[in-house]
């Protein structure tokens, strides 16, 4: 088989990209370890900054998010017994919408395959081969038969574990990483929310975050330890350490429920440089992990969808090699700075084993400036909406 782009992955960021290019008449194939059920049944990212949906507009699957996505104006910072909210919209003219990771994919995914597009699920043994080369190929095993596919780029969308990053000579990478000492556990339950936007909590016992997927169905974590495991957070025990981390208003109004979904996910920071080798190049987790605390992963796989795509249909359409010679570094101008924001976000509101009584204080006193100052005000809403592509 021959195809102009092979993208690894179909998570957000190969599934957008492959929209992005077919929009833009460049042929791709999707290759993905996974099936099609097993990608949707992981229940990750609820928050698509302005211009994520702006691109589902472009490749047309934001229908959808746009009739049942909550557009949320503002967040809340809940700390020392009460909540203060930042006026995202008054401050940057900008909204945040809630609307799942799992119905981005699966209007991504019907997209693709209203489009008759080729994507090839439970491939095994996938491998880009020759991405230093004019002649880059994927290798993969399809129900225990052997196929290469030959293309002009390899796009390696396959997320922190994938095979492309892992690809590259070790010589030729440089990667960044910080591992924070505490997971966060994820509860999905259908009750309404505690509230009509987000609370993110700093508290004694540790960080907790009220979020949600509609006005039925509820999403909130807790700061947990690394080496905790579900099975030690049975629903009640999750219930109640919510509420006590909460201020008493939420704590009150709060409705339980049976949990439909619990996990626990691990929190770093990691960052890959370049993004682009040779002839493969990558985006998303690919390439780069964020604490959720931002929000930004999804995001930045949007966004490095975006970049790249337009690069290369600068290839093809202008013959020009200047916007994939230029990927990594303006994929990357962003990615750090939603590196920063999450990192920030993530040392402002967590307890840190190491932090001590002093570090909990300097937490206070920083959240106590932020929520009383319009510029600091200004510079926590306009990271979190996004900033500009
Ligand atoms: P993904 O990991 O989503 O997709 C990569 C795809 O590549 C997968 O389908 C995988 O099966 C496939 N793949 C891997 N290796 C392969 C191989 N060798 N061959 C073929 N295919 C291969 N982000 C937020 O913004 N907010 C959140 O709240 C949030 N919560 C998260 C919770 C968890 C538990 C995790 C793990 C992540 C969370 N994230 C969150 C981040 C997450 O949403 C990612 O940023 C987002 O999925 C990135 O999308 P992709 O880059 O497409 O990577
Ligand atoms: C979510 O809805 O899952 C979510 C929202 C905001 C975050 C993290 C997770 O910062």
């Amino acid at each position: 088989m021959r195809t102009k782009v092979a993208i690894i992955g179909a998570g957000p960021a190969g599934l957008l990209l492959g929209q992005l290019l077919h929009i833009y008449g460049i042929d791709n194939v999707i290759l993905e370890r996974h099936t099609g059920e097993y990608v949707l049944a992981r229940i990750r990212a609820g928050l698509l900054e302005e211009g994520t949906v702006r691109l589902l507009d472009e490749v047309g699957v934001g229908h959808r998010a746009q009739a049942q996505g909550l557009w949320h104006d503002g967040i809340e910072l809940a700390f020392a017994g009460y909540r203060h909210r930042i006026d995202m919209k008054g401050a940057t003219g900008k909204r945040v919408m809630i609307y799942g990771q799992t119905e981005v994919t699966l209007d991504l995914m019907n997209a693709r395959k209203a489009a008759g597009l080729t994507s090839i699920y439970d491939a095994a043994d996938v491998t880009p081969h020759d991405f230093d080369t004019d002649h880059p190929r994927v290798t993969y095993v399809k129900d225990g038969t052997a196929h290469e596919i030959q293309c002009d780029f390899i796009a390696g969308c396959d997320g922190f574990h994938g095979v492309s990053r892992a690809s590259v000579k070790g010589d030729a990478i440089e990667t960044f990483e910080r591992i924070y000492p505490f997971g966060w556990l994820g509860i999905l339950s259908d009750t309404p929310p505690v509230s009509h936007e987000l609370i993110y909590s700093n508290h004694a016992r540790g960080f907790a975050l009220c979020t949600m997927r509609s006005r039925s169905r509820s999403r909130y974590y807790v700061q947990c330890r690394l080496d905790d495991e579900v099975e030690q957070w049975p629903d009640e025990r999750f219930w109640d350490e919510l509420k006590r981390r909460l201020d008493q208003k939420a704590a009150d109004s709060l409705i339980t429920g049976p949990s439909i979904e619990k996990s626990i996910a691990p929190l770093r920071s990691f960052v890959a440089e370049p993004m682009r080798f040779g002839r493969m190049f990558l985006a998303g987790d690919a390439a780069h992990i964020v604490p959720p605390t931002g929000a930004k992963g999804l995001n930045l796989a949007a966004s490095d969808a975006h970049y790249l795509a337009c690069a290369l249909r600068e290839y093809y359409d202008e013959k020009s090699s200047a916007g994939i010679d230029s990927y990594s570094a303006k994929a990357l101008a962003r990615v750090w700075k939603a590196v920063r924001f999450s990192w920030w976000m993530t040392s402002m509101l967590h307890k840190f084993p190491d932090q001590g009584t002093i570090g909990a204080r300097i937490q206070l006193a920083e959240l106590d400036y932020v929520v009383h100052s319009k510029a600091a005000m200004t510079s926590l809403a306009e990271n979190y909406v996004g900033l500009p592509f």
